[in-house]
């Protein structure tokens, strides 16, 4: 089975909002993680040191943020 898209979100990001809605109307499958700005998690960090939502880790291991 092949592994989702990841994205890292965070929900009153109007950047994330966008990129949410864009996932949603292109039918684009993935995982959404909600993540606390206050408390980013370590993979969220590891994909993207800067640390902004929204990041886009797709299923071939590329990261859009
Ligand atoms: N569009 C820019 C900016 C994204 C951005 O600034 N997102 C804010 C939330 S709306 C963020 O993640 N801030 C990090 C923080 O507050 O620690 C990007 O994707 O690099």
């Amino acid at each position: 089975m092949m592994t989702a898209h990841i994205l890292y979100s965070f929900r009153r990001c109007p950047f994330a909002m966008r990129e949410r809605l864009a996932l949603g109307i292109g039918g684009v499958r993935h995982e959404l993680r909600e993540v606390r700005l206050s408390n980013k998690p370590a993979e969220l960090l590891a994909a993207s040191p800067k640390g902004t939502v929204p990041v886009l880790v797709t299923a071939e291991g590329v990261v859009l943020d």
